[in-house]
C-alpha cells in the first residue's frame, strides 16, 4: 500500500538560494540531508535531491526536495516532475506526480515529492528517481529535455525494535480480520517504563481518536532471573504473547476481555524478547500484561 501525495503549487518566482532555504523552513522539516544528487540536461540541471533523514521506518513519510537550475534561455518554463523510488529488489515504483516548478531564465526552481514507507517494506538501501520535463507557461511539453537524477535511503522496517527501558509499540488500523489484521500503519511510541501494565479504555478513545478498529505490536527486552515465572496477558479482543519469537499464548479472536497464563522455569539469568499483539475490533477495548515469578505479589523482574 502506498501513499502518494501529489503537490500542485500556484506559479512562483522562485529565484535566490535564500528562497530554497526559506521553503525549506516553511515546509517545517527537521534535519535536511544533501544526498548523492546529479543530473544532467541541455539547460538545466536538478543539481540537488533532498530528504528530511538517511533512514526511515515503515509508515514514515519520506519527504523529497529537489532544486533545479536554469542555466541559459530567455523562456519562463515550468517543470514536471515524477518521482519513483527503486527498492532493493523491485524494480521502478511510481510514487507521485508533481508539476509546479516555475523557472525563469538564469533562475532556480524547486521539486517536492513524498512517499509513505509501506508496512512490510523490505529493509536496504532505497533510490528516489526524479525525472522532469519542461513545459511551457500554458502546456506541459513531454519528452522535451529529459533531466533525472537520485538519492538514496534506507529502510529499517520490518524489523521489530526491542528497548530494555519501555514498550515499543506500533500501532495500526485494524482490518477486522484476525487473519490479517493490519492495514494502516498509524505510529509507533514508546509506551512508558512500566513492564506490567493494565490499560483499560472501556469505549472510550484508545488512541489517534479511534475507539474500534485498532491494534498494537508491544515489544521489549527483558532481564529474567533464574526461577518459575508466570506470564498473564489479557485481551479485548485479540491477545497473543511471544516470548523469544515463540509463541505461547494465543488468543485471537473476538472475546470480551480474558486474562491468559503461561508459566516457564528459566534455569539462568538472561535477557529475553518480549512481543505483545493486540486488537480491538468494537465494544470495550483492553489489554493486560503481568510476568512475576510463581508465588510472588510482586511485579517482577527488578529492570
Ligand atoms: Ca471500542
Ligand atoms: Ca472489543
Amino acid at each position: 500500500m502506498f501513499g502518494i501525495r501529489s503537490n500542485v503549487y500556484p506559479p512562483v518566482n522562485v529565484k535566490s538560494l535564500g528562497m530554497a532555504v526559506l521553503l525549506l523552513v516553511i515546509l517545517g522539516q527537521g534535519p535536511v540531508v544533501v544526498l548523492n544528487a546529479q543530473g544532467y540536461g541541455a539547460n538545466f540541471v536538478i543539481d540537488s535531491l533532498i530528504t528530511d533523514k538517511t533512514s526511515y521506518d515503515a509508515g514514515e513519510v519520506v519527504q523529497i526536495w529537489g532544486r533545479v537550475k536554469w542555466t541559459s534561455g530567455t523562456e519562463s518554463f515550468q517543470v514536471a516532475a515524477r518521482f519513483k523510488i527503486r527498492t532493493p529488489s523491485r524494480p521502478l515504483i511510481d510514487v507521485g506526480r508533481d508539476v509546479w516548478l516555475f523557472v525563469n531564465k538564469g533562475g532556480v526552481g524547486f521539486l517536492r515529492g513524498a512517499w509513505i514507507v509501506p508496512k512490510g517494506a523490505e529493509k536496504g538501501s532505497y533510490g528516489i528517481y526524479v525525472c522532469a520535463w519542461v513545459a511551457t507557461s500554458s502546456r506541459i511539453v513531454y519528452n522535451r529535455r529529459v533531466v533525472s537524477t537520485i538519492a538514496s535511503f534506507t529502510v529499517r522496517s520490518g524489523d521489530l525494535q526491542y528497548p530494555s527501558e519501555s514498550w515499543r509499540r506500533i500501532w495500526y488500523v485494524y482490518s477486522d480480520s484476525p487473519a490479517d489484521p493490519w492495514v494502516q500503519f498509524l505510529d509507533s511510541t514508546e509506551d512508558g517504563s512500566d513492564l506490567n501494565f493494565d490499560s483499560d479504555w472501556g469505549r472510550g478513545r484508545v488512541k489517534y481518536g479511534l475507539a474500534d478498529k485498532i491494534g498494537s505490536v508491544s515489544s521489549r527486552i527483558v532481564s529474567i532471573p533464574p526461577g518459575s515465572w508466570t506470564f498473564t496477558v489479557g485481551g479485548d479482543d485479540g491477545i497473543r504473547l511471544y516470548i523469544d519469537g515463540e509463541l505461547v499464548i494465543s488468543e485471537w479472536e473476538d472475546q470480551s476481555y480474558a486474562t491468559y497464563t503461561y508459566a516457564r522455569t528459566f534455569t539462568t539469568a538472561a535477557n529475553h524478547l518480549l512481543r505483545l499483539e493486540w486488537y480491538e475490533n468494537e465494544g470495550d477495548a483492553h489489554v493486560s500484561f503481568d510476568m512475576r515469578q510463581s508465588g510472588s505479589a510482586h511485579d517482577g523482574p527488578e529492570i
